[in-house]
């Protein structure tokens, strides 16, 4: 079932409203009807003669009424389809002017999410709040909202590899660390742990060209922001004539697919808005090989660092997603 403001509960509910009013139209006229010219009643409308069955009755025909039963369904079916097309406009022509954009890769066989812009995003409602500035480098963690963190773990990549630090913290109301260390040209993350070793806060930097591969990593989307995804099927690098397969992205509980078109230099575009925090499967839905049924992966959406996942995005962006000051992308 479709969150209740996506373009197909919409559409569902305008075509439930016009199904209703021709159903009372249509039903209320035919018990009338019925009831009027039922068996044994005579119709007020004395001096007219009785139709004769099979036989159109030319005499007595109104004009004007013959030409509303075919005036006002047309109108309505043209009004019908003007929604219906709406609604597709919606969903395939939006406006990315503020998008998130994204290229997916398929292989066989599996996923591959490619960053064109970076995103710096931070779990919402644990109490925890980590804050890391670009200019200075400093980092400072808040636990002041009761949390029982017991250790963070600092990882980030650089040119060399990947670097990981360890941190004791259990009792600290807040901590501060004034390496200016990390590059953004590199991925770096920040997880907070309690004493038995569960993850209980996490604070993330995606730079740009960063790559994440199915099944390992999820596809990190922000919400309340349209994602603008190209999508291009890859074959085997340095031979030409493997162009790929096709293959088909496919989130089910959001009731969206498109297809991964080999050889299609400008490949495919997929167009979404989630506006819900959480995670959710992804699947190949075109048969692509003796794997096809383990390319498999999940989309994470979170919220960018500072904002949460509240608004009511809709149909369209909503107003008050012009107060976004887009934190994360500045760096
Ligand atoms: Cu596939």
């Amino acid at each position: 079932m479709p969150a209740e403001d996506t373009v197909f509960y919409v559409l569902y509910d305008k075509y439930m409203f016009w199904s209703i009013l021709v159903a009372i139209f249509t039903f209320g006229w035919l018990f009338t009807a019925m009831l009027r010219y039922r068996d044994g009643v005579e119709p007020d409308t004395t001096g007219i003669d009785h139709i004769e069955v099979g036989a159109f009755p030319v005499d007595r025909h109104n004009t004007k009424l013959e030409a509303m039963f075919y005036i006002l369904p047309t109108i309505l079916v043209v009004w019908l389809t003007v929604l219906a097309l709406g609604s597709n406009t919606a969903v395939w022509n939006p406006d990315t002017e503020d998008s998130f954009e994204i290229q997916i890769n398929a292989y066989q066989w599996y996923f591959e999410f490619e960053y064109t812009e970076p995103l710096t995003w931070e779990d919402t409602g644990t109490g925890i709040d980590v804050d890391w500035s670009p200019t200075t480098g400093l980092l400072s963690i808040n636990f002041a909202n009761g949390s029982n963190a017991d250790t963070i773990e600092v990882k980030y990549t650089t040119d060399e590899g990947v670097d990981k630090t360890e941190y004791n913290v259990s009792g600290m109301q807040e901590f501060q660390q004034g390496e200016a260390f990390w590059l953004t040209k590199h991925s770096q993350h920040i997880k907070v742990f309690d004493a038995d070793g569960v993850l209980v806060h996490t604070w993330e930097h995606i730079p740009v060209n960063h790559k994440l591969i199915t099944p390992s990593d999820p596809m990190i989307v922000p919400c309340d922001e349209l994602i603008d995804a190209s999508m291009n099927s890859k074959g085997i690098e340095g031979d030409d004539r493997n162009v790929g397969v096709q293959h088909a992205f496919w989130v089910p509980e959001w009731g969206m697919k498109e297809d991964f078109v080999p050889g299609l230099e400008a490949g495919t575009t997929l167009y979404f808005m989630p506006d819900d925090a959480g995670t959710f499967p992804i699947r190949c839905a075109e048969y692509c090989g003796l794997q096809h049924s383990v390319m498999t992966g999940e989309v994470k959406v979170v919220a960018r660092d500072n904002q949460t996942c509240e608004a009511d995005t809709g149909v369209k962006k909503s107003e008050s997603d012009s107060s976004n000051n887009y934190d994360g992308g500045e760096m």
